[in-house]
């Protein structure tokens, strides 16, 4: 059934509330025929994952998707069927007033953000009144029954499958950036916020016995990565080495592509919300920063993934790779950790590969969305 949808999405910073309501936006379309407006109040946030898109146009079509600037000024538009506020993102008032006169009801939405803690699936789907007698319904992602789900596009794992069994394809989209990297080399990806940890881990990775290719798109760790190398500048494709490790920058690639770079690695160092999921499709080991939250939050919902995670790894396993995981977001050294979860590697790597079969399973996040609409109706 085709219905009209409106998205909010208020950039708070870096590139996570849109990464998350554009890939949302396009499904709807491509896979649900849904007829999707999202409005973005920064849209110099969407230019670096949709390089077509104009960051001045008030008003532009990018893949079936209508982007509208998110006026400052609201301007009323008619209200559609569906309505969702990415990450409570506030409607704007003039919107707010429409909702309440619109003669058929608007399901209105709040998209909550991705947490493996308990309590989500108790409030997944929950209704909250408000005193103007609108009602908005509590949608929250994760990862298991009773949730959201996270976003899938229906052939991502079929693609990422046949990627994964044509070398070629692998070899000609790295070569496309610029990467050549040695045929024995470990392939890693680092997508990351400031991370005093960095040096640590750096310099495990020069000492080390396989050779380690690092890819850095442009972004906030690179100042760091600048500092360990005593350089002042590394320009995209630029390779520098330091013993057993070479590290080249990588420009900052369109949101579709970012997958191709995540299924080319062997480990992906990955951050926010959206990169975080698309590492776990990958099916290869992940490192997670977490966004940092007031009063230390993230690290609550940092342990209630890694608590879900390692479930399936023996217990060395899962010290090493909580330990690595600690330690990186608490800024502290690597080495250790690293060279620990080496040695847990083949198990780690599997294991990778059976979370992200398991996770395939539940309904991806469009879909149930389009589910609970039907439902509501
Ligand atoms: O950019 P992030 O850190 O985003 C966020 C925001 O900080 C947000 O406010 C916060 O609430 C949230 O995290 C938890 O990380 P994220 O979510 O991974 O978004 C990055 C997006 O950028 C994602 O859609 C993937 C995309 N991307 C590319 O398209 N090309 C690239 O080269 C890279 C590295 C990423």
């Amino acid at each position: 059934m085709k219905a009209s949808w409106d998205i909010f999405c208020s950039v708070v910073d870096n590139y996570g509330d849109i990464g998350v309501t554009w890939r949302l936006a396009r499904q709807l379309v491509a896979e649900h025929q849904q007829t999707v407006r999202l409005w973005v109040d920064d849209l110099q946030a969407f230019v670096p994952l949709c390089p077509e898109a104009d960051a001045s146009a008030a008003q532009q079509v990018q893949q079936g998707v209508e982007v509208r600037q998110w006026p400052v000024q609201w301007q009323s538009v008619d209200v559609a069927d569906v309505v969702v506020e990415a990450f409570a993102c506030k409607l704007p008032e003039g919107y707010l007033q429409a909702m309440k006169a619109r003669p058929r009801p608007a399901l209105w939405i709040n998209l909550e953000y991705l947490s493996a803690e308990d309590w989500v699936s108790g409030c997944h789907g929950l209704p909250s009144m408000r005193a103007d007698g609108l009602k908005r319904m509590f949608f929250f992602p994760g990862f298991g029954q009773g949730t959201g789900g996270l976003l899938r596009e229906a052939d991502l794992l079929a693609r990422w499958r046949a990627f994964e069994q044509d070398p070629q394809a692998r070899l000609a989209f790295l070569q496309g950036l610029g990467v050549f990297p040695k045929s024995n080399a470990r392939l890693v990806s680092l997508f990351a916020y400031e991370n005093s940890g960095l040096a640590s881990w750096l310099d495990a990775m020069a000492a080390g016995s396989v050779p380690t290719h690092l890819l850095v798109p442009q972004g906030r760790i690179m100042g760091d990565l600048l500092r360990w190398l005593e350089v002042n500048e590394l320009v995209p494709g630029q390779v520098e080495q330091r013993g057993a490790l070479s590290i080249q920058a990588l420009p900052f690639v369109r949101q579709q592509d970012y997958d191709y770079l995540l299924w080319s690695c062997d480990f992906n160092a990955v951050r926010g919300e959206d990169s975080f999921v698309r590492a776990q499709w990958a099916g290869r080991p992940l490192l997670w920063h977490i966004y940092e939250q007031e009063e230390d939050a993230h690290w609550v919902k940092l342990n209630a993934f890694l608590a879900l995670y390692v479930k399936g790894l023996s217990a060395p396993a899962a010290r090493a790779f909580t330990g690595l995981w600690h330690a990186w977001n608490a800024g502290s050294d690597m080495a250790q950790s690293w060279n620990l979860l080496l040695e847990h590697w083949p198990e780690i790597t599997a294991h990778a590969e059976q979370w992200c079969l398991e996770q395939s399973l539940q309904a991806d996040l469009a879909q149930a969305l389009v589910l609970f609409y039907r439902n509501w109706i």
